[in-house]
């Protein structure tokens, strides 16, 4: 059996320190399925509790009609998928959201707006809700799109403890997704984040017909983050008929699994979401997935406008795998 190795920075989590290089994530990839799992458990193991997985709610608090072309994405004004747009939601009903999530046992509730970026006037509404959904004892979660300047700082102030913005895919094949705003676009946006001392919640999508190459580089770009998100959703594509992505081939489970070791390996005190995509995954796969180090779920019926997997059959699942949700998963 291969040892465990000393990856860089693997128990430095914001220490500016050696880099990933895509080939050392690359070499995660190629190893011997057991071996990577082998490891990816055991850095698991070094900073969480092995059988508890912490459980997030979303809610589109903004729906349709975005100006953004992401090929993935079924809100995008540009395709027609049936989705029906929708104002911003009143402040009570998001609330009334909130405290279901909380009683359904979600300890993170988190509000997606499809805007490219928010108004200021949007911002403080939003903020209105951030801190009425953590004065219910809930930890808060924004995805809005890009912020400019003074923006993350209102949400800061308002209680947002994570903002959500994902890189998407790798550099290179991210101009073949979307057009309308750049990758380093987004980069400025997760900096705006950080300066506001606001967790940033950064991962992507697996699945959009990218390589292996791909994968290792948008791994390898998340790890190298100063500090690396504390959050990292990794997103199984949901084909969407009426996007340009509804055809593509599928990723093969086993590397998907592969991507949530890499995932783990690199970062190794994040939280690892296994996020949208989970209605298309076997429970077997899952079971891999939280072996490999994913530790965080979305929960709850609906993910933004599309179905999420049950949270019936998550809680059936759950109690067959001995995983108890938590709102305290590190050690
Ligand atoms: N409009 C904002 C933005 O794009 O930054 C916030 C909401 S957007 C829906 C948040 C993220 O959801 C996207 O960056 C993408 O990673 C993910 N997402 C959107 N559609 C998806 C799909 N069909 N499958 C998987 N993930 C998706
Ligand atoms: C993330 O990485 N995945 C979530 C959340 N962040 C906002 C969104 C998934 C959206 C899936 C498609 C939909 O339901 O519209
Ligand atoms: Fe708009 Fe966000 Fe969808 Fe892109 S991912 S089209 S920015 S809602």
């Amino acid at each position: 059996m291969e040892s465990l190795e000393i990856h860089p920075r693997s128990n430095a989590p914001s220490a500016n320190k050696a880099e990933w290089t895509v080939l050392t994530v690359k070499k995660l990839f190629e190893k011997p399925f057991m071996d990577l799992l082998y490891e990816a458990q055991n850095i698991h193991r070094e900073h969480f509790k092995p059988n508890e997985i912490q459980l997030s709610t979303l809610v589109s608090i903004k729906t349709g009609g975005c100006p953004e072309d992401c090929a993935y994405c079924p809100q995008s004004v540009r395709f027609n998928t049936g989705v029906v747009d929708d104002d911003l939601m009143k402040l009570e009903d998001v609330v009334q959201a909130a405290s279901i999530a909380k009683a359904n046992g979600a300890s993170r509730f988190c509000m997606g707006a499809a805007w490219r970026g928010p108004k200021d006037r949007d911002v403080a509404k939003v903020a209105e809700m951030v801190a009425a959904v953590k004065s219910l004892g809930l930890e808060t979660c924004a995805t809005l799109g890009l912020l400019k300047n003074g923006q993350a700082e209102i949400l800061k102030n308002a209680g947002l403890d994570y903002y959500n913005h994902n890189i998407d895919t790798s550099s290179d094949h991210y101009e073949e997704i979307i057009s309308t705003r750049s990758q380093d676009d987004r980069h400025v946006t997760l900096q705006r984040v950080r300066d506001a001392g606001v967790s940033v919640c950064c991962g992507g999508i697996i699945g959009m017909g990218e390589s292996r190459d791909d994968r290792a580089e948008m791994i390898a770009q998340l790890a190298n983050m100063n500090p690396y998100p504390q959050s990292v959703p990794i997103n199984n594509l949901v084909k969407v008929q009426g996007t340009p992505m509804a055809d593509v081939d599928g990723i093969d489970s086993i590397e998907f699994v592969r991507t949530i070791a890499a995932a783990r390996i690199s970062m190794p005190k994040a939280m690892v979401r296994l996020s949208a995509g989970r209605t298309d995954m076997s429970d077997e796969m899952q079971a891999l997935c939280f072996y490999a180090g994913a530790n965080s779920v979305f929960y709850g019926e609906k993910l933004l406008t599309t179905p999420n997997a049950t949270s019936y059959g998550d809680d059936e699942l759950f109690a067959r795998l001995g995983l108890a949700p938590s709102d305290d998963v590190a050690l």
